[in-house]
């Protein structure tokens, strides 16, 4: 009986001693309370010999983050107290705490003198029954995620350390277009076109000069059982080594592979290669493509492309709708003697409403970046005239015979 009385004159102590201020937080439960029973008689007086505290010394590293105006505020049921900051990530202090007690332990690090939390740690803390411990907290203890006041998905913490104002959600303040347009993406859609579903198939067309300048293709395919194969197409202009577009299929576990290339020449030179991939997971499908090219003549054009989303069949169709994942194209061209390079980033998560572009633009004085959102992608925009049939595919093929 004496013991219990003992302890709940301590915790009586403690919540009428929290500290604020700060530095100091040593508590001292003996403060000559008389027990007191139920009836109101005053029993003994607490024995000095036995003891009733702990002196806890918490010993915490915090996130790392430089700023003039931290703060860690700690609390353990109603007590609290600051933290003193000891040199780099450290801070410390030391409590006086009733022994053998629970309660719920809180740690809150704080920028802008207490205005922002940065991150925090909580736990059930039960002091034991020496006369002194010590608790520590390492940096990677404390829940940062959860402070994130703008609801951007980037944290306090992180939007300080890079600059941006965690208050405000910079993607709101963005503008929003209907459709980002973009070329010669999906190019495995053209080389897929020209083939039935029957295996194996070969196509060997005699070349007639006549239909080939009508726009008739000549198409000559070698594609095994299994799928694997190779074919080429022949355009107007009609000779092979001015025109030609060549791809080698695979079919592999889960997946189907075009990779090919095409040239083109007249007074400019081109040449495009591409990989292409497309996998099936269920009813989902994916599709990874590097591109590469070049356009070179009086001016000289490069680019380069890269593809790497998710789509679902289009119902009726044997096209997938890109539904999220992330393209890139790189240009750059020297036309009007100035040399210059475009480079578009173009994201979208499944739960997204919009595509996410970063368009930046670097010349020999300028860099300037252009953030917005796009409704839609649309791949019919043509920058030279080769690229007609072979790349204007909103969609890409997903509907492989072999998938
Ligand atoms: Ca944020
Ligand atoms: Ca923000």
């Amino acid at each position: 009986m004496k013991h219990y009385l003992l302890l709940v004159a301590s915790i009586v102590t403690v919540i009428g001693c929290s500290s604020d201020n700060g530095n100091s937080a040593l508590l001292d439960s003996d403060t000559g309370a008389n027990d007191v029973t139920s009836n109101g008689a005053t029993t003994d007086v607490p024995d000095p010999m036995v003891q009733n505290n702990t002196d806890v010394s918490f010993e915490i590293s915090v996130p790392a983050y430089q700023s003039e105006e931290l703060q860690l505020r700690l609390g353990w049921g109603e007590f609290s107290t600051s933290l003193n900051w000891i040199g780099d990530e450290f801070w410390s202090v030391e409590a006086r705490l009733p022994n053998n007690t629970k309660r719920l332990l809180s740690i809150v690090f704080f920028d802008e003198n207490g205005g922002i939390e940065l991150g925090s740690f909580e736990q059930q803390y039960e002091t034991g029954i020496n006369a002194a411990e010590v608790f520590q907290v390492t940096a990677d203890q404390f829940d940062t995620d959860s402070w994130d006041f703008d609801k951007d998905g980037v944290n306090n913490l992180n939007e300080l350390i890079a600059g941006t104002n965690p208050r405000v959600d910079e993607d709101s303040l963005l503008p929003i277009i209907d459709n980002q347009r973009m070329s010669l993406l999906f190019i495995a859609n053209y080389y897929e076109s020209f083939l039935p579903n029957e295996r194996p198939y070969l196509r060997d067309d005699e070349i007639d000069y006549e239909t080939v300048l009508d726009g008739t293709k000549n198409i000559t395919a070698d594609i095994d059982a299994n799928g694997d194969g190779r074919l080429t197409a022949i355009v107007e202009p009609f000779r092979p080594d001015q025109n030609f577009r060549s791809g080698n299929r695979s079919v592999l576990e889960n997946s189907i592979q075009w990779d090919g290339s095409w040239g083109f020449q007249d007074d400019f030179n081109l040449n495009q290669s591409f990989t292409s991939e497309v996998s099936a997971d269920g009813d989902m499908r994916s599709l990874v493509e590097v591109g590469s090219g070049s356009w070179v003549g009086t001016y000289t054009h490069r680019w380069d492309t890269t593809v790497n989303v998710t789509g679902q069949l289009i119902e009726g169709s044997s096209f997938c709708e890109v539904a999220s994942g992330t393209i890139t194209e790189s240009y750059s061209t020297n036309d009007q003697s100035r040399a210059s390079t475009t480079t578009l980033t173009i994201t979208r998560a499944s739960v997204d409403d919009f595509w996410r572009v970063s368009k930046v633009y670097e010349s020999d004085d300028t860099v300037s970046t252009q953030d917005y959102f796009a409704r839609e992608l649309s791949m019919h925009m043509i920058l030279f005239g080769y690229q007609k049939q072979v790349s204007e595919n909103d969609y890409f093929f997903c509907n492989y015979v072999e998938l």
